[in-house]
């Protein structure tokens, strides 16, 4: 098993291959700001070897047995977790992250993602209508062909089998793009699915940037379904790619999600949740709660408690185990990160915590891309900074005054991915969670993740749904038989 290799080849048709153009770019540590390993740089022709071995593909993995594919499936995952280690430290190495979080969260869950498809169709159920004394008529869903899965730096391994899985299981073959930034645990992916057994072509993987390579994807004619994770801009563009194409399309996309305490919660519950999804992955979770609302009464309270805890969290190197925040993902996001944090204070905001980069982790991280977690009080509910994401671990806390106040802060917003709302009136959390828009909604909890529930986002966090049954009707083509009777 290959961990820190110099050189990331693509895979395609079973094969590392070296991309044809024969160039390579550098992938950065961000704990380090430098160079440890290399990227395929590939372009068109890639793309089009990896549609040509996906295509030949696809006429027997099309007819495989359900279970037969399913045990494949499960044994990518089982591989996965023999892995877990060696994937946690490369993922960690990738990204910044804690490694404790991509040992708990990240790897695990690429594992579970593996499973639950590779189980889901062998429990599928088929839909049948009976036309009185006319016709009898079934639903098929079929394997649709080619799928582009194009994935972000987040949660690289994470987001990109929650793709990879369910197209797959259901008998399409694929061709993912992972982020130029976070190549490597795709890589090693490809040296697992080889060692499960996968028939070449199945999943191919184009290492590359956005334009030469994702771009590609989205245009070829070959593929006719693109599944896509990341930031709202460039998934305008792959819509617009797509659709003069009619090729079906999934974006997971931004968020800048409220997170609503009334002071009736159970406060150190809603503090030790609003932690986690203020600062998890350093606030580099489509689903953080970025805007935290706390009823006036409770407000005092909960910012100095939170204020304390989040002081508390402990950053460092990512490979450090005591770490609980580590790196910013590039120096990109970094710059991102601090222009939001200035723009928040010319907007009136007070820094109530952070605002900064920290004092030295340590040598090896010297000129890595570290920020504090930070707090901002003060600002008005519709300023830039509670309007577009950010991205990192920065919060804005504001009160309110009422239930329909927060209802309408929350919603005045043009994404709609995830809310949390904490409080023990279980009456005004079903009302609450009704009324607020957003593809998800946690009440006194968040991201307890169930993978059989519909996972998206509306406005401008996306369209369409990945998870259980979503996913698998999404990768497939619903064909109607009608039978005379
Ligand atoms: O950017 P990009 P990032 C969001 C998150 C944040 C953003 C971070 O909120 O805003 O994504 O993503 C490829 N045609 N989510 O910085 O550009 C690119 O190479 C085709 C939401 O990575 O969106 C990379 O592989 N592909 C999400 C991928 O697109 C193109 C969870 C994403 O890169 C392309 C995670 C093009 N023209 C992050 N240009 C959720 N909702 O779950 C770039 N790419």
């Amino acid at each position: 098993m290959r961990t820190e290799s110099p050189q990331i080849q693509n895979f395609i048709d079973g094969q590392f291959t070296e991309p044809t153009g024969g160039k390579y770019l550098d992938n950065i540590e961000p704990a380090t700001g430098k160079p440890y390993s290399h990227l395929a740089d590939s372009d068109a022709r890639d793309v089009d070897a990896a549609a040509a071995a996906a295509e030949k593909a696809f006429v027997d993995w099309s007819k495989k047995p359900a279970v037969e594919r399913s045990k494949l499936l499960l044994r990518v995952a089982d591989l996965i977790e023999r892995d877990l280690e060696k994937l946690a430290r490369a993922e960690s190495v990738d990204t910044g992250k804690p490694l404790s979080l991509a040992r708990t969260l990240d790897i695990p869950r690429a594992a579970s993602n593996f499973r639950f498809f590779a189980t889901a169709i062998l429990h599928t159920e088929s839909e049948a209508h009976i036309t009185d004394n006319v016709a009898f008529n079934y639903t098929l869903r079929q394997p649709r062909g080619i799928a582009g899965l194009i994935s972000p730096w987040n949660l690289p391994l994470y987001l990109l089998s929650w793709k990879i899985a369910p197209a797959i299981a259901v008998g399409n073959t694929a061709i993912a793009k992972p982020s130029e930034l976070t190549p490597m645990t795709a890589y090693m992916l490809c040296e697992i699915v080889r060692e499960a057994g996968l028939p070449s072509g199945v999943l191919n993987v184009v290492h590359g940037t956005g334009p030469n390579v994702g771009a590609v994807i989205t245009a070829h004619s070959k593929i006719n379904t693109i599944s896509f994770t990341g930031g709202t801009v460039t998934g305008r563009k792959v819509a617009e790619a797509c659709a003069p194409l009619f090729k079906k399309v999934s974006l997971e996309l931004g968020g800048k999600n409220p997170n609503i305490v009334f002071a009736d919660a159970n406060l150190d519950a809603a503090i030790a949740g609003s932690l986690r999804s203020s600062f998890a992955n350093q606030g580099q979770i489509c689903l953080c709660g970025s805007r935290v609302f706390v009823e006036r009464s409770a407000y005092k309270d909960f910012v100095a408690h939170f204020i304390e805890k989040a002081s508390q969290l402990k950053m460092g190197d990512p490979l450090d185990e005591k770490t609980d925040q580590g790196a910013i993902a590039s120096k990109t996001q970094l710059e991102k990160i601090k222009f939001y944090v200035d723009l928040a204070q010319k907007e009136g905001g007070t820094v109530a915590l952070g605002g900064k980069a920290p004092e030295l982790i340590n040598e090896r991280c010297h000129d890595g891309y570290f920020f504090q977690p930070t707090v901002i009080t003060g600002l008005p509910v519709s300023c830039r900074t509670n309007r577009e994401e950010i991205f990192g671990p920065v919060v804005t806390v504001t009160p309110f005054d009422s239930e329909e106040e927060v209802i309408k802060y929350a919603n005045d917003c043009d994404y709609g991915l995830a809310s949390s709302v904490w409080t023990q009136n279980l009456t005004r959390a079903h009302r609450v969670a009704e009324q607020i828009n957003t593809g998800t909604v946690w009440v006194n909890c968040w991201l307890v993740r169930d993978l059989r529930v519909p996972f998206g986002g509306m406005k401008q966090s996306g369209v369409g749904r990945e998870g259980g049954e979503e996913a698998l009707r999404f990768f497939t083509e619903p064909k109607n038989v009608c039978i005379a009777k």
